[in-house]
């Protein structure tokens, strides 16, 4: 298959060198000029699992991608949030009748952006516990194992969105289809609307706060309010379920000793974060649907008062 990455980050890289070792025709496109030159260079160099590989994989400026001569049966998109409408802006002249769009970033609504520039039979939104991380330009960390759902924003489009899913899964990218890919958007969302803004403010792997005393209550305070503005997306959030799925993460034999994502990029490289497709987007809705979200709202303040301290861009 003819597969862009539009996004190469630390999850792009992942997901186009997984593609890339199955055989598929994989091309990167990118914003970071530093870290297209390295791949151009001497390819992607990733840390898989313990295992040095390269991967000669070409990679353009997203500036550029109108120039670019490749009929793509699938973009992944795989910026950070507030990115991803310029990225689609780039890409769009690329997008074709067979062309399409998975998206897999965290938060809430994305799909709205991409529907500015493409019809829903073209979209397939999803969700992932895949990880990954940049060591610095050209150079991935990429270590553990994850999972997919996606689901076609066309009602007709699952036997076309299962010809995509069987390609990642060539490429051992665990991939099924979800019909109630919302759900699972939320349920995630819970995870990063408690977890990362939390940890980011209180310096603290997951773990340790996870073992604070006034953990759970916070927590069940966030979630109750993400599951207040789902019902109104006729999304019913079971919160023992999510609760559970959440504390997941403080176990210290699996991922509990990890920084989340948004600590890593504010605190460690002073990059602005996706707060407002999180936290700021239950407030968003919940202004809409008239539910209250203080605890969001609160949060979603903080991480914008943390990044103007910390002058992040
Ligand atoms: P990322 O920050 O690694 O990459 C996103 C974009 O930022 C890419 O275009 C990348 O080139 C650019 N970038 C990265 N570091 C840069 C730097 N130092 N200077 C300039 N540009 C830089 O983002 P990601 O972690 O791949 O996340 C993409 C999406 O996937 C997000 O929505 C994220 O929340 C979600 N996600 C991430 C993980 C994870 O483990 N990283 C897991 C699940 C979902
Ligand atoms: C995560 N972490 O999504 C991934 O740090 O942004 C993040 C993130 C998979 C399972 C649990 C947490």
């Amino acid at each position: 298959m003819k597969i862009i990455i539009a996004g190469a980050g630390a999850m792009g890289s992942r997901f186009g060198l997984m593609l890339h070792q199955a055989k598929n025709d994989v091309i990167f496109i990118d914003g970071w000029q530093e870290h297209i030159d390295k791949i151009n260079r001497d390819g992607l160099e990733a840390n898989f699992n313990g295992e040095k590989v390269v991967a000669k994989i070409p990679t353009y400026h997203q500036e550029k991608a109108s120039e670019i001569d490749f009929a793509a049966d699938l973009i992944i998109v795989f910026t950070k949030a507030m990115q991803l409408d310029h990225m689609m802006d780039c890409v769009k002249t690329m997008i074709g009748e067979q062309t399409k769009v998975l998206c897999l970033l965290n938060g809430l609504g994305h799909e709205d952006i991409i529907e500015k520039y493409v019809s829903k039979d073209h979209i397939l939104l999803g969700n992932t516990m895949w990880t990954a991380g940049l060591e610095g330009p050209g150079k991935a960390k990429l270590f553990g194992d994850g999972y997919l759902e996606l689901q076609s924003l066309d009602e007709n489009g699952e036997a076309t969105a299962e010809k995509v899913i069987a390609v990642l899964n060539e490429a051992k990218l665990n991939a099924k289809y979800s019909h109630h890919i919302l759900e699972s958007i939320y349920r995630k969302a819970c995870v990063n609307g408690t977890m990362n803004g939390l940890c980011t403010l209180l310096d603290s792997n997951m773990a340790d706060f996870g073992e604070t005393s006034a953990a759970n209550q916070i927590v069940l305070s966030i979630v109750n309010e993400f599951a207040n503005v789902a019902k109104h997306e006729k999304v019913e959030l079971d919160s023992k379920q999510v609760l559970e799925q959440v504390r997941s993460c403080y176990n210290r034999d699996t991922i509990g000793l990890h920084h989340p994502s948004m600590y890593q990029d504010l605190i460690e490289n002073h990059r602005l974060t996706e707060i407002d497709y999180i936290n700021g987007a239950i407030v968003r809705k919940g202004k809409m649907y008239n539910v209250p979200t203080p605890y969001c709202a609160f949060l979603t303040q903080l991480i914008h008062c943390k990044e103007e301290l910390l002058d992040a861009k």
